[in-house]
């Protein structure tokens, strides 16, 4: 790995991948003929890209059976209790409405409200990772959320991966429709004969997903677009060179693009980390993206001084970042931006990804500047509540026309004035 002294500044590439002007055009097309077309459009863009006919896009009921021939018991077991501790976490974001009530008898709140439904894409082939779902249906399940649709772009054999639809069913999702692509975006963006249209799609998908996703925004709502994984690392002279080489190369191996970054102020600790990660590299089956990934995304950066370290691990915001340093309590203060905060050489990246509980789906590209994870918010919206009382409108109902008058808004005055009147007549 590349060692490099700070003050040479980091290495920030900050680009989220917006498409070829064709491919843009493409998802354009594919959209408007879904939004004309329906069911028909989605059937013929999924026999063209995905080359099958899928007569029915709904999975069955014999067809979830026949997954579950394939997973063993203990592969349940974990996920159920991965299922336990992510709902448990989430169960903690829930957000109550809230009423406040003053002596004049108004009364001023806050309702929130789940939304009615949800489209959840679930990408096809390697990419259909399992906790994916889980943190995406969960917090919404949380929430409140009635429907909740998964999308999933058919296999050769014309169902969907086994493992995906366990995950589904252990989650209680029933409807799902083998379609991928531009075209499930558009048939959840603007409902088909056979699927009716949802209030917001979430879930990682590829370019065209996410051109899709970014060009229906506005008819529905869409989680954020997904960069590359990231991980960022700050170390002091106390940390396992092994352990960082290790965790950096659990994000490493997502991505050719995916970056993983060590800030240290030691620099022995730099040099054993880039020789593990070296040895390290060697035996893993993901080596050529995990290498590539390391060799044009990767650094260690050496900072003067341990200040100096925190100041980059800052700028960097990176989607995860791991605090292996003596007292990662006494640092977690001094963290301003990052994804999800990892604390402790035991706390490692991965433990994230399936299992503590905290979504995994994170901020990426510097977007934890000012954005947080996925959470049950996400699946929720509010609206305000305004009870005023004879008494008070009385009151207050003179400074309220004047301000519409104020405004030349004649008729918002009135509105008021009328209440002031003593009758109802
Ligand atoms: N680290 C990835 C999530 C993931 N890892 C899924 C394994 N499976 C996104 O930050
Ligand atoms: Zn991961």
């Amino acid at each position: 790995m590349k060692i490099i002294p700070i003050r040479e500044g980091l290495s920030l590439k900050r680009s989220i991948d917006q498409g070829t002007s064709m491919e843009r055009a493409s998802v354009e097309r594919i959209l408007e003929d879904v939004r004309s077309n329906g069911d028909e459009a989605v059937r013929r863009y999924t026999k063209e890209h995905d080359k099958i006919e899928v007569t029915q896009t709904l999975v069955t009921p014999e067809e979830t059976e026949q997954a579950y021939q394939t997973v063993d018991e203990d592969t349940l077991v974990i996920i159920r209790e991965a299922i336990e501790n992510i709902r448990d976490f989430h169960q903690r974001q829930v957000e109550q409405s809230w009423m406040t009530t003053k002596e004049d008898g108004t009364i001023l709140g806050q309702k929130v409200t789940a939304l009615d439904a949800v489209g959840v894409y679930v990408p096809g082939g390697r990419a259909a990772y399992p906790s994916s779902i889980l943190m995406n249906v969960i917090p919404a399940q949380v929430a409140g959320v009635k429907r909740i649709v998964m999308t999933s772009p058919p296999q050769k054999n014309g169902s969907l991966d086994d493992i995906v639809l366990v995950t589904a069913s252990e989650l209680g999702i029933k409807e799902i429709y083998k379609i991928g692509g531009a075209q499930a975006i558009g048939a959840l963006a603007y409902g088909t004969e056979t699927i009716e249209a949802v209030d917001k799609i979430v879930g990682p998908g590829n370019i065209y997903v996410a051109l899709a996703k970014q060009q229906v925004f506005g008819t529905v709502a869409i989680d954020m677009i997904a960069g590359p994984s990231e991980v960022a690392v700050l170390a002091d002279d106390t940390a396992n060179a092994r352990f960082i080489a290790a965790d950096l190369l659990s994000q490493a191996e997502h991505d050719p693009l995916s970056s993983a970054v060590l800030v240290t102020d030691n620099e022995k600790l730099a040099k054993e980390v880039s020789k593990e990660v070296t040895v390290q590299l060697e035996t893993l089956p993901k080596q050529e993206i995990a290498e590539a990934s390391i060799n044009d995304h990767g650094a260690i950066y050496i900072a003067e001084t341990f200040e100096k370290a925190i100041d980059a691990v800052n700028e960097l915001a990176a989607e995860h970042l791991e605090l292996h340093v003596k007292a990662p309590w006494d640092v977690l203060p001094k963290i301003r931006h990052a994804g999800a905060i990892f604390l402790g050489e035991y706390s490692s990246e991965p433990i994230g990804d399936y299992f503590a509980g905290p979504n995994h789906v994170l901020p990426t590209n510097g977007t934890a500047r000012f954005s947080s994870p996925l959470s049950v918010q996400d699946f929720t919206k509010k609206s305000s509540i305004i009870s005023y009382s004879k008494q008070a409108v009385q009151q207050h109902g003179k400074k309220i026309s004047a301000f519409a008058r104020l405004e030349n808004l004649e008729a918002h005055a009135r509105a008021v004035e009328l209440r002031l009147e003593d009758d109802h007549s």
